[in-house]
Parts: structure tokens; C-alpha cells; sequence
């Protein structure tokens, strides 16, 4: 019997509280609604609960604009509610994962607020440039969101840098008072009882120095796990993170295999874990988000096998489908109609069969999909009404933007969680902030408790699984059909032990031969999403999205 920590043998709930579950009539979420859940949370068998930012904020960016980072956002509650929330998961052996947007902050923040005055000490929290002789922008450097990432400031005479919406200033890292900040704001939260932090796109928060023109790109060369990363993060790790055996998730932006087996060493000299995004571009042409593509099953496979095997017993995986900028992944590599439940549970048991420790975005359990809002009066994030006026002044087409949305926005995955098949899905009394997907009456918890063959009981038994057989942690990863774009077959090993996944990812039936060596062994069959009583021996027919855990010890 071995000891495994439980960050690696738990599923961690990312909940977006301005979506998961309003107390009494607000329009948003709140900390107190999150409590009324946690039985179901703690029924699912989840280990710790991940809460996108709820600090004050203007809620440009949801929150990720943060203006206060020592308080709640009255839309969310009080302190007293999180500090209840913090006990009440904790009794039932759920764990609190703040998220923490050190990157930038809002341009509401006291400190940006002073900055904006060239004497003030905190002029150098940001990172501010003259404009070029003609008067431009400092450099050719794109925001995310769209358009420049700097923005002029008349009173001072400078640009400011603003790698996300031009409300979210980047702060200059270089500045050691900043990281003083930083690790205070740590400090504070772990203090409240906070076991694990989220850090938001901290690969880009050392920026090279000459802020140079990108000739042939978006200026992301020149952050994206800039030159003094690693001595950044080793510094508040040394400082805040391992003093309060804090455990961290470091959300890596365009990131390479070489970093983050450094940023999440096994030695935890910096974070516990990463979240890179290589395998959600399978449906980026180009590294273009912005078409309509369908996902290249191949290329996912190669990705995720190249992370699988590049971390084995050097560092440490976070794994997922879907996340708050995600589109929802049943709607995105399943069948969201006819094949919901079985393809949602495919999905599912491919992504567990893997070694890292698993994600879990509020209503994937459920299998929610994409909303498929029609009007752009629908839609509330940044981005996408960035990208939406931006393509329409190029000349595209209105219904063409519109399907694209459809498809890649954001808010795919922010519609309201479909509690039951009463008014607004039981998300609220009141009128939510953003529609509800109409599909709420089939696909809601409370459809699934009642459901002994829903997806909710799939996600249940494989956290379970996860926490039975070390297998599932420390095995490590071979794909066995890397060429073939129709069924994903791969196996783990560990000590005299093998578990095969095989998974047909069509709507197709298709047959699968074993390989030779893995032919007449005593297979036992663990864990299915059909109700057969398959045997494998030599060749195995495989129904519509259907994935079978073998077991062999
Ligand atoms: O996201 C960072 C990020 O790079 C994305 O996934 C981003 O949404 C995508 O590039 C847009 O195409 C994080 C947060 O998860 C996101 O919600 C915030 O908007 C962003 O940082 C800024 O804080």
C-alpha cells in the first residue's frame, strides 16, 4: 500500500462561481450558492474545488481584472461567506484552489490608479514606454484580446503594456517590490485556509527587457517563458509556496515541454503542476482560433503523447478538456446528439486513463454543451466582442462571425449550470447574466442523480478508479494506434501491471486487432460506457464512441 498524495490521485472542480449556482435571485452566482453544493460536489468524489477569481473587480475580463486582492467581490458575498465556504468543504475533505491573476492587474486598482501619476512609487508597478519618434507604440506587440497591447496615457505622456484587454495593465515583475506584493497576497489567502492556488498565465510575466519589434510575429517570443521565470517562480516558491505547503497549478501560455518539466520538477522547486493548451489548438489552423475547423484527431494524440511521456518521472501533468475559455468538449471531439452520453463518457474515460491529475469544469459531469447562441446580443465576454468587431470592420460576413463564435467563444463553456429542469435550470430566482442553453430540461443534475447510466456516475466511478489503482498515477504511457485517426488505444505499465484504454472515436462500429504481445493475456475488463460483456483475446468490435479500461495484474 502506498501513500499518494492528493493532488495527484484527486480530480480537482474548477467552478466558475459567476455560472455555478445563485443563492436567492442575483443574476450571478454566489459563495453561499456554492456551499448549497458541496454534497454534490462531495458525492462526485472531487478533492478540491478550484474558484475562478471572485476579489472585487470590475469585471471587464469576469474577474481576471482583479482591483482588490484581499477582499470578495460583493456580487459573490463577504469574507464571512468564504471563510464558511472554507470550512464547510474542508469537513468534507474538499480542498480551496484560489485562482491568482498576478500577470496584470485592473486598471481600477489603488496601485494602477497612482501609477498613472509619473512621481508616484507606483509608477514602476507597471511597465510604461514613450512612444516611438513618430509618435506609435513602442513596439508591434498584440493584445490577446485582440488589437494593440499598449495604450496611450495622455496626462503622463506613455504607453502602458497590456498583454489582455487595455482595463488589464501588466505589472513589471522586475520591480522586486511588485513580488514583495505578490507573495503578501499569497500569504494572506494561505492564512485563510487556501491549500492551493491556480496561477494565471504566470509563463509570460518576464518579459525581455528591449521590448523589441516582432518582426514575424505577435510579440509573444519575447514573454512566453521569458528570461527570468524560473528564478521568479523559484523565488516565491521558496518564500510563500513551500513554507505553507501551498500546492500550485501554473496555467502556461504557448508554453514548451523543456519549461515545464522545470516549472513543475517533481522536486517542487517551483510548481506542483501545469496546464499547457497544445492539445485545444487540434481545431486551430494555422494557430488561427478564429475559423471554422474540424479537429485533427491525429495531431491530438501526437500532442498529448508527447506531454505523457516527456513528463513521465520528471514532472507532473495537470490534465482536462474543458475550462472557462474552452468550448464545451462534447459539442467540440464528441457527438452532442445522438451519441451525447456515450461520446461525453468516451471523452471522459480517455482523458482519466492519463497520468496527471484531472480537471473537472463545473457541468463536463453533467456533459453541458456549447449554448449555439445565434445573436451577438447573446454573447458578454471581451474577447469575443473584440473578435466580432474586429472581423466585421475587415469584411466578414455577420453569419459567419456568428457561426464561428458558435464554435470557439469563450462563452461556450460560461452559460448557466443546468441544476434541474425548472426556470433558468435552478441557477437562479432571478434573470441570469447570461442565457441558459436551451437543452437544460434533458441535460441537468438532477436528470443525471436519478439516471444510474448517466455521465454524472461515469465521472464518479473514474475519480474513484483513479484513487484504487496506482496504475492510473504512476504508469507510464504508450499509444498504440498513433497512425490511426479513428480509435485512440493506448497502455500504462507499471511494476508487472498493464492498463489498456482503447476507445473508438467515430460513430462508426470498427473492429481493433490486438498487437501480438498484448494477444491472450488475462485481460479483465475494469470499466466500460456500454453495458457488454466483452472478452478480449485477440480482436475486439468496438460500438459507436465506445472506450473499455482493460486491467492485467
Ligand atoms: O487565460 C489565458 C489565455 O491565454 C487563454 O486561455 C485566453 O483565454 C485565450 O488566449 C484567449 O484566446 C487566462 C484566463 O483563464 C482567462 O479567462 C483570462 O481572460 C486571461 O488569463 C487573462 O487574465
Amino acid at each position: 500500500k502506498i501513500d499518494i498524495p492528493w493532488w495527484q490521485n484527486g480530480t480537482i472542480y474548477q467552478i466558475y462561481p459567476k455560472s455555478f449556482q445563485a443563492s436567492g435571485a442575483g443574476s450571478t452566482g454566489d459563495l453561499l450558492g456554492i456551499i448549497s453544493r458541496l454534497d454534490y460536489l462531495e458525492n462526485l468524489g472531487v478533492s478540491a474545488i478550484w474558484l475562478t477569481p471572485i476579489y472585487p473587480s470590475p469585471q471587464i475580463d469576469n474577474g481576471y481584472d482583479v482591483s482588490d486582492y484581499y477582499d470578495i467581490d460583493p456580487s459573490y458575498g463577504s469574507m464571512a461567506d468564504f471563510e464558511l465556504l472554507v470550512k464547510q468543504a474542508h469537513e468534507r475533505g474538499i480542498r480551496i484552489m484560489m485562482d491568482m491573476v498576478f500577470n496584470h492587474t485592473s486598471t481600477q486598482h489603488p496601485w494602477f490608479k497612482s501609477a498613472l501619476d509619473k512621481s508616484s512609487p507606483y509608477r514602476s508597478f507597471y511597465i510604461w514606454k514613450d512612444a516611438k519618434a513618430d509618435g506609435s507604440e513602442p513596439n508591434n506587440w498584440r493584445s490577446k484580446f485582440g488589437g494593440k497591447a499598449w495604450q496611450w496615457h495622455e496626462q503622463s505622456k506613455q504607453y502602458y503594456l497590456h498583454l489582455f484587454a487595455k482595463q488589464q495593465a501588466d505589472l513589471n515583475w522586475e520591480n522586486p517590490t511588485v513580488r514583495q506584493e505578490i507573495k503578501k497576497v499569497c500569504q494572506f489567502w494561505a492564512d485563510k485556509g487556501v491549500d492551493a492556488l491556480r496561477l494565471d498565465v504566470i509563463n509570460l510575466v518576464s518579459k525581455q527587457q528591449d521590448f523589441l519589434d516582432d518582426e514575424n510575429g505577435d510579440g509573444r517570443r519575447f514573454y512566453t517563458d521569458g528570461p527570468k521565470i524560473h528564478e521568479f517562480l523559484q523565488e516565491i516558491s521558496r518564500d510563500v509556496f513551500q513554507p505553507n505547503q501551498l500546492k500550485t497549478v501554473g496555467e502556461m501560455s504557448s508554453t514548451t515541454l523543456e519549461n515545464c518539466q522545470k516549472y513543475a520538477s517533481l522536486d517542487d522547486k517551483e510548481l506542483t503542476m501545469t496546464f499547457n493548451f497544445h492539445h485545444l489548438k487540434i481545431d486551430y489552423p494555422n494557430g488561427n482560433k478564429w475559423t471554422l475547423a474540424k479537429p485533427d484527431l491525429l495531431e491530438l494524440k501526437k500532442i498529448l503523447g508527447y506531454w505523457q511521456t516527456g513528463m513521465q518521472d520528471k514532472a507532473w501533468n495537470a490534465i482536462f478538456w474543458c475550462n472557462h475559455d474552452q468550448p464545451r468538449i462534447v459539442s467540440r471531439l464528441g457527438n452532442e446528439n445522438q451519441y451525447h452520453k456515450q461520446s461525453a463518457k468516451m471523452l471522459a474515460m480517455l482523458l482519466y486513463g492519463l497520468q496527471g491529475t484531472p480537471y473537472l469544469y463545473q457541468g463536463e459531469e453533467i456533459g453541458m454543451t456549447n449554448p449555439h447562441f445565434t445573436d451577438i446580443s447573446q454573447y458578454k465576454d471581451v474577447e469575443s466582442l473584440n473578435i466580432y468587431h474586429e472581423k466585421l470592420a475587415q469584411g466578414m460576413a455577420k453569419q459567419d462571425i456568428l457561426a464561428i463564435l458558435a464554435s470557439k467563444s469563450r462563452d461556450n463553456s460560461r452559460t448557466p449550470m443546468q441544476w434541474d429542469s425548472s426556470a433558468n435550470a435552478g441557477f437562479t430566482q432571478g434573470k441570469p447574466w447570461i442565457e441558459v442553453a436551451s437543452n437544460y430540461p434533458q441535460i441537468n443534475v438532477k436528470a443525471a442523480l436519478e439516471d444510474p447510466d448517466s455521465v454524472f456516475y461515469c465521472y464518479q466511478t473514474l475519480i474513484k478508479l483513479r484513487k484504487t489503482y496506482p496504475i492510473f498515477i504512476f504508469g507510464d504511457y504508450q499509444d498504440l494506434t498513433p497512425d490511426i485517426a479513428d480509435y485512440w488505444c493506448y497502455i500504462r505499465r507499471w511494476h508487472n501491471q498493464k492498463l489498456l484504454v482503447i476507445a473508438n472515436l467515430t460513430d462508426k462500429t470498427l473492429t481493433w486487432s490486438l498487437p501480438n504481445s498484448l494477444q491472450l493475456l488475462n485481460w479483465k475488463r475494469l470499466f466500460s460506457n456500454y453495458q457488454d460483456n466483452h472478452r478480449l483475446v485477440s480482436e475486439i468490435r468496438l460500438k459507436p464512441y465506445e472506450a473499455i479500461y482493460w486491467l492485467q495484474q
